[in-house]
């Protein structure tokens, strides 16, 4: 592999790094000052999403601030949805909402590309202000996740309503997952052409699925998307983050092929052959802590993957009254530990 290649890049396609590639979910947001400021002047969150250079901008200020190996592009998982015809809001305070759906025949894939333009836009600007050294992550949510959020309208942590309506509208449900699927598929492929040189899939709800269900829900969709991509962008990278998927992980990570698996924290990393990246997992809430407890966990994730591919995470987004001092912190820890 070339000198110049992202140390992301390399451990993502299966090298053990001499040090390990960090960057953190979330890293972009309200725990920064400068995003703040960013985030007030462009108004409503959507509009940051979709303002090219405003977006691009809190996309580079973690990567300058703190040297991560990876930027992940300024957007959100509902997007999907909204480009697909789901009215959006981001009410002040409270999160997402999304217009309560009648019936999927209202989703379409007419104004699909034309409404995620102003993100590939963003995509592109942020690489021509990336270093060579760096790798720039696109993303998308999973077809279970995305679909918790449409049939809830809301996140409430259980979204009994979805998962209710799996159950019991079985082939329509079905129907839905099918049009996710291609949408996350096509949006990947929109993000790989215009400057990611790797997309991660967030399957924030996996955990709400346990045996058939999680196979047929995350598991399954996950592997089309994945060959969908791959038909498309031969060799494209894509981690996997089916979060909480327990004992789940190790078949989803074989029958999906994913490039890399995301962990949550408390995953157990043994449970994978040493061949598979591994991504993660620190727990959000020991950042936010610092000191001993940041970096006793810290170290002893980085013990217990010496000798794999792996990428340093957490093992879900960063919480926003964390100290960004504590992240300074934890990329030197990082950053002196030899492999
Ligand atoms: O006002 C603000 O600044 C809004 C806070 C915020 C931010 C910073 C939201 C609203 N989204 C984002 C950006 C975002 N969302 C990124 C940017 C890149 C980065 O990581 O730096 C990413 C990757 C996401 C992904 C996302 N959005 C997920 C998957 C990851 C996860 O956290 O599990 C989910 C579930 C969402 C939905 C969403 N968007 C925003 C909020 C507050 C939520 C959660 C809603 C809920 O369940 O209550």
């Amino acid at each position: 592999m070339e000198k110049t290649t992202p140390l992301f890049l390399q451990a993502l396609s299966g090298a053990v790094t001499k040090t390990a590639p960090i960057w953190l979910m979330r890293q972009a947001g309200r725990y920064l000052p400068e995003y703040r400021e960013v985030r007030k002047k462009a108004g409503s969150f959507l509009n940051l999403c979709f303002s090219p250079e405003l977006a691009a901008e809190v996309t580079l200020q973690p990567i300058r601030r703190f040297d991560f190996d990876a930027a992940i592009i300024f957007s959100d998982i509902l997007v999907i949805p909204y480009a697909l015809g789901q009215g959006l809001s981001f009410i002040e305070g409270e999160g997402p909402q999304l217009e309560p759906l009648k019936n999927f025949q209202e989703l379409g894939f007419k104004n699909f590309e034309k409404k995620l333009l102003p993100g590939y836009e963003a995509l592109r600007l942020t690489k021509a202000g990336l270093s060579r050294d760096k790798a720039l992550i696109g993303f998308a949510g999973a077809p279970w996740t995305l679909a918790c959020y449409m049939i809830n309208s809301r996140g409430d942590g259980e979204f009994k309503k979805a998962v209710e309506y799996m159950r019991e509208k079985k082939s329509e449900f079905s129907i839905l997952i099918d049009l996710l699927c291609e949408a996350v598929a096509q949006h990947l492929i929109f993000q790989l052409r215009n400057g990611a040189d790797a997309v991660q899939i967030f399957d924030s709800w996996a955990g709400l699925l346990s045996g058939d269900e999680f196979d047929l829900w995350v598991t399954a969709p996950a592997q089309k998307i994945v060959s969908r991509v791959r038909e498309k962008i031969p060799g494209a990278l894509i981690i996997g983050f089916p979060r909480q998927a327990g004992e789940k992980y190790v078949s989803y990570a074989k029958q999906t092929g994913v490039s890399a698996i995301g962990l949550d924290p408390v995953a157990n990393l043994a449970q994978f052959s040493a061949k598979t990246c591994l991504q993660g997992n620190l727990s959000p809430e020991s950042l936010l802590a610092g000191g001993d407890v940041m970096r006793l966990e810290t170290e002893r994730i980085l013990n217990n993957t010496r000798n794999r591919p792996f990428i340093f995470n957490l093992g879900h987004g960063v919480i926003k009254e964390t100290p960004p001092d504590n992240v300074a912190a934890l990329v030197k820890i990082v950053r002196d530990f030899k492999r």
